[in-house]
């Protein structure tokens, strides 16, 4: 028994002496304010908060979320506080309802980065793309150090590829294959002065030049970091490091990018892999680089200049900073100064000091000498969020947990004072990969939600068979004691997420009809004698190919019906000539597994080979109208024999 005397409800007595002192302090702090406040009518501020994330009916949001869909290859977009999935952009993925992956403007996008070899490959598979995708890490372009607005980047695992989404439309406007790596993973874009280069990680190691001249020869494997030009959507250089690649994130200065690097043995199984107590954080000089490239000190391959930053190269071009154990996540702190490498198989977070990292460049440097904090904060430490208040939240996969820790505290334990930088832990579920908090990967993070991006759902949500959601989770930072107000399910299985003021995000109503996206239709009209939002009045014929243009106006399609031969190849180009809010069009032509978005003043695009003769209904897909069931019409195909 313990001398400790138990309160009924279990506290121990001085646990609750703690409380109702905390609880005064506060009453206290109130009083002085606005006037005498008793316990019962004081609502704190974290409450306040919570009640301000049930938003009522037509009610906005604060907060933009830019989620991943790992698997799904898509992104998506959330209201947060409310948590309400609005919208999702395709990206890597096949979209039955857009078109995408099969209208002629999103396949330009999808075929046009792609390499020489991929596009070999593919086409003995009877395909001109992929449709699958791994969507982890979605970031927006940067600008001094804060969200800008124009582009979300984001990478795809699954085939080693990087896709730009434009903010102004939601549309993703360029993906490119990235040549020479494997598996981008990581992905990270430049934070100051602008973005400037995207940061991409290579996860697996292969050949440099994998051509099966070298198979089963692991120790001549490498792996490869690529810095992307976010403005042109190109590789600008590469660099050889030693171990896999796994997050990356980048400073507030414009010096440095840094990444984790796990399986420094370079192991191709488990117990290789994980041999080694000790792993790495890589950092890479970008000033540096640039100076090699421009000294000519690199192999191109591929058209891109490759520089050699292994360890065993001590090269200007990379430090690698020894980490326990197979670190994760990497996060650079609001506070512009340090930078959190999340142990996973270690309890432990380092902390860098980007102050000290020009010293790792120096002759003889002790490579730790930038580590400033390593706490132990539980088990499974994989990502690491801010709230701009010199507070760190990092999600614990193991323990199921999120713990809060400050930053001052764990550098002055590390120093040696007897301080404990926890400051509290909250249980989510279950087992948490990335979070984010509001602005939280800004100079602008502002401490008041953050999502716990849990792996496993289990019993959280109604049994639906043994595939399960994830389930994300609301909490409530705005106090010290954390608080889980919101659970939200998602399906396969997003990643990563990043919460923007909706200050920094302003897209358009309607497409501005000189965009882009529809330059090569524009063209083709133009060569035909036709304007695009005028459709044409019959089918233009041109051999075998026939061009069809017609445009949309709820509730009709300029065309009630066309003809053309069996055989022929067949272009439908629709412009949606209604600017209204909200008034998109679909086209849908029946049974020959054609359908896309036409959005408001947009035009699109498909081409197929009317290879089926007979009467077709072409009907718009979108519900646009009173008499959107009528808005439709018939593509008549003459036999080949008539
Ligand atoms: Cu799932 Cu960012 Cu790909 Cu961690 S990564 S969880
Ligand atoms: Cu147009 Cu439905």
């Amino acid at each position: 028994m313990s001398k400790t005397k138990m309160t009924n409800n279990g506290l121990h007595r001085r646990d609750l002496m703690k409380a109702t002192a905390a609880g005064a302090l506060v009453a206290g702090a109130g009083a002085g304010a606005g006037g005498t406040l008793g316990i019962q009518s004081m609502v704190s501020p974290a409450r306040a908060q919570e009640a301000s994330a049930h938003l009522a009916p037509g009610e906005l949001d604060e907060y933009y979320g830019f989620w991943s869909s790992g698997q799904s290859g898509e992104m998506r977009i959330l209201g947060v506080p409310s948590m309400r999935e609005i919208m999702r952009v395709p990206v890597f993925n096949r979209c039955s309802a857009t078109g995408w992956g099969q209208t002629n403007e999103s396949l330009k996008i999808l075929t046009e980065g792609l390499l020489p070899e991929t596009k070999e490959y593919l086409a003995a598979q009877g395909k001109v793309t992929y449709d699958n995708g791994d969507l982890h890490h979605p970031h927006m372009s940067f600008t001094d150090g804060t969200y800008d607005g124009r582009y979300l980047f984001m990478n795809d695992k699954a085939n080693t590829r990087v896709a730009r989404v434009r903010c102004d439309v939601m549309k993703c406007d360029k993906i490119i294959e990235i040549p020479n790596a494997k598996d981008i993973h990581g992905l990270r874009p430049q934070k100051f002065p602008r973005t400037g280069y995207v940061f991409a990680n290579g996860e697996h190691e292969a050949p440099l030049i994998n051509d099966g001249m070298i198979l089963d020869e692991p120790d001549k494997y490498v792996n490869i970091f690529s810095a992307i030009d976010g403005d042109t959507m190109t590789v600008a250089w590469q660099v050889i490091v030693s171990g896999n690649l796994d997050n990356c994130d980048a400073d507030y200065q414009g010096k440095y990018a840094f990444a984790t690097s796990y399986n420094s043995e370079m192991g191709v199984n488990l117990a290789e892999m994980t041999a080694s107590e000790t792993d790495h954080a890589v950092i890479f000089d970008i000033k540096a680089i640039e100076a090699g490239v421009a000294a000519g000190d690199y192999q191109e391959l591929n058209g891109v200049p490759v520089l050699d930053g292994r360890k065993e190269a001590n090269s200007a071009y990379t430090r690698y900073v020894p980490i326990p154990n197979s670190p994760h996540g990497c996060n650079t702190a609001p506070d512009k100064k340090h930078v959190v490498i999340n142990g996973k198989l270690s309890p432990t977070v380092s902390v860098i000091d980007v102050t000290k990292v020009d010293a790792l460049f120096a002759e003889n440097a002790d490579p730790r000498s930038c580590i400033v904090a390593e706490p132990e904060l539980g088990l499974g430490p994989l990502h690491t969020a801010f709230d701009g208040q010199g507070n760190c939240f990092t999600t614990l996969f193991l323990d199921s947990q999120v713990v809060k820790w400050n930053m001052e505290r764990a550098i002055a334990a590390y120093g040696g004072a007897d301080v404990d930088p926890i400051i509290s832990k909250v249980d989510v579920h279950y087992q948490p990969g990335h979070n984010s908090t509001s602005m939280g990967e800004t100079a602008e993070a502002d401490g008041k939600w953050l999502i716990s991006m849990n792996k496993f759902s289990k019993d959280r949500f109604l049994n639906v068979g043994p595939l399960k959601a994830e389930c994300e989770q609301l909490i409530d930072i705005s106090s010290d004691e954390m608080k889980v107000i919101h659970d939200g399910a998602t399906f396969a299985e997003p990643h990563d997420s990043i919460l923007v003021h909706r200050s920094k995000v302003n897209p358009k109503v309607a497409w501005d009809r000189d965009d882009p996206t529809w330059e090569e239709a524009r063209q083709q009209a133009a060569a035909d004698g036709v304007m695009l939002e005028d459709g044409a009045e019959e089918p233009i014929r041109d051999g075998n190919k026939v061009r069809v243009y017609m445009y949309s106006a709820a509730p009709n399609f300029s065309m009630e019906k066309f003809t053309v031969k069996q055989g022929d190849e067949v272009t439908i180009y629709v412009t949606n000539i209604d600017d209204i809010d909200d008034l998109t069009h679909g086209f849908c032509l029946a049974n020959y597994g054609i359908a896309m978005e036409v959005g408001p003043l947009a035009t699109a695009s498909v081409t197929f080979i009317a290879e089926r003769p007979g009467v077709h209904w072409f009907y718009c897909q979108w519900f646009c109208h009173a008499l959107h069931m009528e808005m439709r019409g018939r593509m008549l195909v003459e036999p080949r024999s008539a």
